[in-house]
C-alpha cells in the first residue's frame, strides 16, 4: 500500500505540531541542571527562529526513519528537536549580513532584522549548542552508545565535513575570498543541505540499532533525498513564487551562483530528479510496506512548491 498525499500531510502537520510544542518547552525560560540563567533577550530570539515557521521536515525524516523500527516516537522526537536546533541555526548565520544579507525568512524579518546581529550570532550558537545537550538527554536512548553515536553523526553532519564546511565551500564559490574558485555542486551541496537531511534519515537507524544492510539503505535513501531537496530549492529559485517561498526567489541568479540548474538545465536538473526519486525508491526496497511514508517523503521534497 503506497501512502496517498492527503494521509502524508496529516502525518507531516502531526509531527510539524509535535516538534513545535517540544520546542516550545525545550526553549523555555527554565534552566536545567549546571545552567545559570536563560537571559530574556536570548531565548526569545532563540523562539523567533525556531518557534512557528518552517516544514520540520528533518524532525519528520528522524520520526519516520525511527518509525520503521518501531522506536518510541517521543524518543525520535527529541532527536528530530535537536536536529531542527541545528537548522535554525543555520538558517540564523546563513541570513546575517556576512554571509546571505537576507531581510526575509519564513514569510518573517530574518531573526538579525528583528533583533541585530550579535543578538543573531548569539542565538545560533546557543541553538547549536542546545542541539547536542538535547541530543545526549536520557529519553532518546537508554543505550549511552546509542546516544554516543548519535551525537557523534550529527556533529559530523553539521560540522566541517558537513554543514559548515559547504557553506564556505559556498562563498569561496561566490568569489567571497578572491577569485571565484570552482565548485563543484555535488559535493557542495551534499555538505551544506543534504548532511542534515542524511542524518534525519540515518538516525532512525542508530535509535533503531538496525543491521547494517538497513543502515546502508536509509544513508543511501537519505543522500538521494538530500539531492533532490537542493535541486528542488534551486528550480525553485529559478520557477519559484515569491510569495509561498517566503522569501525572494532569483537570489541565486543575482549572485551568480553555479547551481544543479545552471550546470544541468531546467529540463536536465528535472531529469535528474526523477532519476534520484527511483534511487530513494529502490534504496528503499528492503524495508517493503514500512518504507512507504519515506517513500512518500522523497516525492514531496522533490515536489515541493516552499
Ligand atoms: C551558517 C554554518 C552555516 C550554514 C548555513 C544550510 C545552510 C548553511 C544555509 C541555508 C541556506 C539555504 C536557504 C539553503 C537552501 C536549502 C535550505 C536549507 C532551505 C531551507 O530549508 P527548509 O526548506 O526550510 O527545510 P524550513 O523553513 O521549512 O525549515
Amino acid at each position: 500500500m503506497t501512502t496517498g498525499t492527503t494521509e502524508f500531510s496529516k502525518r507531516l502537520d502531526q509531527t510539524a505540531d509535535d516538534t513545535e510544542a517540544l520546542l516550545a518547552k525545550l526553549l523555555s525560560d527554565a534552566t536545567v541542571s549546571d545552567e545559570i540563567v536563560r537571559p530574556k533577550r536570548l531565548i526569545e530570539a532563540m523562539r523567533y527562529s525556531s518557534l512557528g515557521g518552517g516544514k520540520r521536515l528533518r524532525p519528520f525524516l528522524v520520526v519516520e526513519s525511527a518509525a520503521v523500527f518501531g522506536v518510541p516516537r517521543q524518543a525520535a522526537l527529541m532527536a528530530g528537536a535537536a536536529l531542527e536546533c541545528i537548522h535554525c541555526y543555520s538558517l540564523i548565520h546563513d541570513d546575517l549580513p556576512a554571509m546571505d544579507n537576507s531581510d526575509l525568512r519564513r514569510g518573517r524579518p530574518t531573526l538579525h532584522k528583528a533583533y541585530d546581529d550579535a543578538t543573531a550570532i548569539l542565538a545560533g550558537d546557543a541553538l547549536l549548542t542546545i542541539a547536542f545537550d538535547i541530543i545526549t538527554r536520557d529519553e532518546i536512548h537508554k543505550d549511552a552508545n546509542v546516544r554516543l553515536l548519535l551525537t557523534r553523526a550529527l556533529a559530523r553532519a553539521s560540522g566541517i565535513g558537513g554543514m559548515a564546511g559547504g557553506q564556505i565551500l559556498d562563498l569561496a564559490g561566490e568569489g567571497r575570498f578572491g577569485d571565484r574558485e570552482p565548485v563543484d555542486v555535488a559535493r557542495l551541496q551534499q555538505m551544506k543541505t543534504g548532511a542534515l537531511l542524511r542524518f534525519g534519515c540515518i538516525a532512525g537507524a542508530i535509535l533503531g540499532q538496525s543491521s547494517e544492510r538497513e543502515y546502508q539503505a536509509l544513508d543511501d535513501y537519505g543522500k538521494a533525498l538530500g539531492e533532490a531537496f537542493q535541486i528542488a530549492d534551486d528550480l525553485l529559485d529559478v520557477e519559484g513564487d515569491a510569495a509561498a517561498l517566503g522569501k525572494p526567489a532569483g537570489a541565486d541568479a543575482a549572485l551568480g551562483k553555479t547551481t544543479f540548474v545552471t550546470q544541468l538545465g531546467i529540463e536536465g536538473a528535472k531529469q535528474r530528479v526523477r532519476d534520484l526519486l527511483a534511487r530513494a525508491d529502490a534504496a528503499l526496497s528492503v524495508f517493503g510496506a514500512r518504507g512507504d511514508v519515506l517513500r512518500a517523503a522523497a516525492r514531496f521534497v522533490a515536489e515541493r512548491k516552499n
